[in-house]
Formats: C-alpha cells, sequence, structure tokens
C-alpha cells in the first residue's frame, strides 16, 4: 500500500468510528496519524518506523504497519460490519459528516438513505439537538437526487469499468476478438451506456458466458447477436454487446464505433459508389459482401486514411482524411511538466517520479508542487522551493540521459496577485500558474486574475485553464478567446490537463489556440506514479482538437525545451 492509500484508510477508520459514536479522542488519534503521514515528505519505504513520527502512537502505529504488510486493516474491516453500510454514502450529503450521521443512527436509527429520508417527512429531525426545520428541509431536498443514475457518465466514471469488462472478456475463451465501441471508444466526455463488439464462432455459448459477468444485474436482450445487460457498479449502467462472425469484425466495430453522424457521412460516400454498408460490411452494386482484416482497410476501400475513433465525429473527417492527416500520438511525447511529489500533496517522492518517468521512456520531467497559499495541499513556502531545488539537483547528477526540471504550480491568488514574486519565480525552470480558489467571482475578476497570470514573464504555462470537473463541476467564468488572445500575446502556453475528470481544456479550444499559433502542453498533473498513465487520455483529447505535435511544447526534446523556455 502507498502513503495515500493508508492516509486514506487511516481517514475511513475515523470515520467510521465517529458513526459508531466513538469519543472523540480515539477517533482524533486515526485523524492525527494520517496528517503525520501527509505532512511528512518521505514515501512509505523510506519511513523505517512509523511510531517514530510526531503525531502516531503505538496504537495506530500498529494499523498503518497491519496495512503495509497485508494491505487490509483487521480493525477497518470489523468496523465495516458494525456498521451499516446505508450510512456510508450518507456521507457525501452536503451538510451531514460523521458527527450528524452518528447522532441520526443512535437516536432515531437512521441506516440509509429511506430511513433517513422517511425520518424527515416525518419531521422527527428538526427535534434534535444541533438540527433544525431548515437542515431537516435541506436534507429532504439532496434526497431527492441522491443514489439516481445520471443520465450520461462522465468519462472518468466508467474508466474503471470498462478495463474490469475487458479483462474478463479476455478470459473468455469463445471470444475470439474484442473491442470496446461507442462513445467510450471515441473518447466522448460523457457516455449514455457502453458498447462492446465481440467476435466469436460460438455466439451462444460466449452469449451465455456474457450473463454471467461480475455485476450483472439485469438482461435486457438476450440474443445470438446482442447481448444487453445492466451492470451495478456505483450505479446502474447499461451495456450492449454485439456478437459478430470473425470475418465482420472490422465493419462491426466500425458500424458500432459510430458517431451516427460518422456513419451518415461514411454511407453517403459509399452510395456515390453504388455501394451500401451495413455492420456486416460492404454491399457492391452487383450484390457481393465485401468484409475487412482492419478498420483501416475499410477505410482505404473509400480512398480515405485511417480516421481514429476520436475524430469520428460526422463533421469534417471524411473530407480531411483524403490526405494523410498529421495528429499527435502518444509516442510524440516526451516528457510530462505538471506533478505533485510528497513534497506537497502527491503520494510518491520526486526520485519515484523520476524513476516512473523514465521506465515510460520519458527524457524529463518538472516538478511542479503547490505553493504556500494551498494549504490543504501542504503547498511549499519560498525556504522548501530552495530545498527542492538542491534535492533535485544531487538526483540530476546521477542521472545520465533524463533531467528534473524545478518547477511550481503556484496559486493565482483570489486578489489576481501571484504566491511568489519575481526573484523566486525567476529562479524556477517551469513555472505554472493555476487558479484552485474563488471560483464563484465574476468574469471580470477572474479574466484579471489569469491576465495577470500571464502577463508575468516567469509564467510558462496556465494549467487546467478553466477548472472544469467533467460532470461534477463547471469550473469558473473563463473568457476562453480572450485567454487564447493573451496567451498568444504573451507567449505563455496552455495545459491540456490529462486527468480524466479534468481533460481541460477541452477539444474545441484546443483547435481553436492551436490555430491562433498558441503553444499547449500536455500534463498528467499526476498525484501518484501510476497517475503519469493519464497521458494517453490527454492523447485522445488532443486528437479530438485535431492537435499536431509541433504544436505541444512536451513533444520537444530536452534540448529543444531548455532553448524554448530561455534556459540555457
Ligand atoms: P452514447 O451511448 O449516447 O454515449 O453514444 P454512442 O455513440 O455510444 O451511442 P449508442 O450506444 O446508442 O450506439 C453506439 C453506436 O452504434 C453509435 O455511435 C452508432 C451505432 N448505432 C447504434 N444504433 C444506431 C442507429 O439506430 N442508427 C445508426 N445510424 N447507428 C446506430
Ligand atoms: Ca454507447
Ligand atoms: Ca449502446
Ligand atoms: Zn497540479
Amino acid at each position: 500500500m502507498n502513503k495515500k492509500e493508508i492516509v486514506k484508510a487511516l481517514e475511513t477508520i475515523a470515520i467510521y468510528l465517529e458513526l459508531k459514536g466513538e469519543n472523540s479522542f480515539k477517533i482524533s488519534a486515526y485523524r492525527k496519524a494520517a496528517r503525520a503521514l501527509e505532512e511528512d515528505l518521505r514515501s512509505m519505504n523510506q519511513i523505517e518506523h512509523v511510531e517514530d513520527l510526531p503525531g502516531i502512537g503505538k496504537g495506530t502505529a500498529s494499523v498503518i504497519n497491519e496495512l503495509l504488510e497485508t494491505g487490509q486493516s483487521s480493525l477497518l474491516e470489523e468496523l465495516k460490519k458494525e456498521v451499516p453500510t446505508g450510512l456510508i454514502p450518507l456521507l457525501k450529503l452536503p451538510g451531514l459528516g460523521g458527527k450528524k450521521l452518528a447522532k441520526l443512527y443512535e437516536q432515531l436509527n437512521i441506516i440509509d438513505a429511506k430511513s433517513l429520508q422517511k425520518a424527515c417527512e416525518e419531521n422527527r429531525i428538526q427535534h434534535l439537538p444541533g438540527f433544525g426545520k431548515k437542515s431537516e428541509e435541506k436534507i429532504l431536498s439532496v434526497l431527492k437526487d441522491f443514489g439516481k443514475s445520471p443520465d450520461r457518465f462522465p468519462i472518468a466514471m466508467v474508466i474503471p469499468i470498462v478495463a474490469d469488462i475487458e479483462q474478463q472478456l479476455a478470459s473468455i475463451k469463445e471470444i475470439d476478438r474484442f473491442a470496446v465501441a461507442g462513445s467510450y471508444r471515441r473518447f466522448s466526455e460523457t457516455v449514455k451506456d457502453l458498447d462492446f463488439v465481440i467476435a466469436t464462432k460460438k455466439p451462444e455459448v460466449a452469449a451465455e458466458k456474457l450473463l454471467k459477468l461480475k455485476h450483472v444485474s439485469d438482461v435486457i436482450a438476450n440474443g445470438e447477436t446482442k447481448v444487453s445487460v445492466e451492470l451495478i457498479y456505483e450505479y446502474p449502467i447499461g451495456v450492449d454487446f454485439r456478437l459478430v462472425e470473425p470475418h465482420a469484425y472490422a465493419t462491426a466495430l466500425h458500424h458500432f464505433t459510430g458517431s451516427q453522424n460518422h456513419n451518415i457521412l461514411m454511407r453517403q460516400l459509399a452510395k456515390k459508389r453504388g455501394e451500401k454498408i451495413s455492420e456486416y460490411g460492404i454491399e457492391t452494386e452487383n450484390g457481393e459482401l465485401i468484409t475487412f482484416e482492419s478498420e483501416e482497410e475499410f477505410f482505404n476501400h473509400f480512398q480515405l486514411h485511417d480516421i481514429p475513433p476520436e475524430l469520428r465525429i460526422g463533421e469534417k473527417e471524411t473530407e480531411r482524411f483524403k490526405e494523410d492527416v498529421d495528429l499527435i500520438s502518444i509516442e510524440d511525447i516526451k516528457g510530462d511538466l505538471h506533478m505533485h511529489s510528497t513534497w506537497s500533496d502527491g503520494a510518491n517522492t520526486i526520485e519515484e517520479m523520476a524513476l516512473a518517468a523514465m521506465e515510460k521512456g520519458y527524457e524529463y520531467i518538472a516538478i511542479t508542487d503547490h505553493s504556500q497559499f494551498l494549504k490543504v495541499a501542504n503547498g511549499l513556502t519560498p525556504d522548501q522551493i530552495k530545498q527542492q531545488r538542491e534535492e533535485i539537483k544531487r538526483l540530476n547528477s546521477s542521472f545520465s540521459n533524463f533531467a528534473i526540471l524545478t518547477g511550481v504550480e503556484m496559486d493565482i491568488l483570489p486578489d489576481g496577485t501571484l504566491d511568489f514574486d519575481d526573484a523566486l519565480l525567476e529562479e524556477i525552470d517551469f513555472v505554472i500558474a493555476s487558479i484552485h480558489s474563488s471560483f464563484s467571482q465574476n468574469r471580470d475578476k477572474i479574466m484579471q486574475r489569469l491576465i495577470h497570470a500571464l502577463n508575468n514573464v516567469h509564467v510558462d504555462l496556465i494549467a487546467h485553464p478553466t477548472g472544469r470537473l467533467i460532470g461534477r463541476r463547471s469550473g469558473y467564468d473563463v473568457d476562453l478567446d480572450m485567454l487564447i488572445d493573451v496567451a498568444k500575446e504573451t507567449k505563455t502556453a496552455l495545459e491540456l490537463n490529462s486527468n480524466p475528470n479534468r481533460l481541460d481544456l477541452a477539444p474545441k479550444w484546443l483547435e481553436k489556440a492551436q490555430n491562433k499559433g498558441v503553444k499547449l502542453v500536455i500534463n498528467t498533473d499526476a498525484h501518484h506514479e501510476l497517475m503519469l498513465e493519464h497521458m494517453k487520455y490527454g492523447i485522445a483529447t488532443a486528437r479530438k482538437g485535431w492537435v499536431k505535435s509541433e504544436t505541444v511544447l512536451n513533444t520537444y526534446s530536452i534540448g529543444e525545451l531548455r532553448k524554448h523556455l530561455n534556459l540555457d
């Protein structure tokens, strides 16, 4: 278990204890232990004896050691059995912490959303100490939308679900080939349901096994060409499986990848040639059915280059792919210029992040921990930035073909000023500026903050420019046309943040920025070495915006990058 997971487990224990109504001393011991680990700069394998850390006692140390050794805590497992499972999701309701829920559980025997709603409707809550008529009404209103499936799922929510399904499909021996299709394969920001295309010579057996996948809660259709089920993960989600004969796989995959508008464009092309497209292949004028080994061959049949799924949007792709289109791909990426370490709120040390980046074949990274304003993320003071630089220097001297740039993700404060002064910024290789506070300010104020940052000569990049979280938060009110114009004027790059919750900037704005000559950087903003993998989501998003590799600074070699940043 890494540090983040251990911190999370300790916090979960505290919450369960709180729900059980345990004494506050015991509860705070677990919270203190979690803080102590978070504030220590080392990763778990560098801490020899956790009990030596201030804030960690014998009891909490033994829990941490058990987590480290077994990946589990018997205390936590025990607590999970004791506390009603229906209470846990209620913690997400605004205004209801562990303490309040414990009271509701103890005094009114509220164990889940249903019993909570009933208690509200019977006006039993307003009489409890610490609650009132207002809080009762508020609980009732937030309960209305609670637990309902969203109409469309944000892509980040279904990534682990797709991975889980793929893993299971891979182990079904009657399945020759399979791939996810639909909006997920096109990497849409949100998806309504999931679609898979499966090539099999034994559709009956394969279909039978699909019904036995984990989490199946309902069967909507069950045939030899289509199996539709509902799976329950956090929410119920629909999954369509199309079963086809192996020779029809490529055309079926194309058909069910869509988009519907893209399919219309392709059918128009076929019609001009006197042909017809279906999921089974292409029917020629004389009634012959042609099939293909790959989608690329399918496109070639129409004198088109391979159109990647991300660009099958039904707009201009069938025109543009008559030529070979120069699009960025993951192989072009030579480094990652936004990530966090244990110095602020990351889970891994600088060295661990560097080694993970080397594993990926990168030439360089920038370590961009938070600045002092962001206290919740352990933001660094100017002194700590200087100490960090020493560590980076030491590490760099031990590497031969790899470089760590010093960096910072500096907050743009609510009043529009920057968290560090110019003298300090001047000494930092790669300066990111970003907004993490006062999201509700009006557009003028937000733009004033961003423009101030753009105009600072030391600021190299504006990170996650809109602050959105897909499906959860729209971000602050940015005038993106203006942001792009000022980025161009001030030669500041804009970020495409690859975190699948963000994907910020969105494709439309990437395309505009590129057209105006603004440079982009595709970063992961990793807070854990495994999150460096998110680069692929950034690449998919960039391709949706027709981004070329030459637009993206982290496709540059280290030499080109240093030159661009005026570092030599
Ligand atoms: P979604 O599920 O709303 O996020 O978006 P999609 O594109 O995954 O839509 P979905 O699941 O209804 O269908 C998957 C693909 O299958 C779609 O992109 C194109 C193809 N397809 C499905 N039904 C039809 C249809 O009735 N007409 C046409 N032209 N194509 C269809
Ligand atoms: Ca779909
Ligand atoms: Ca579907
Ligand atoms: Zn960050």
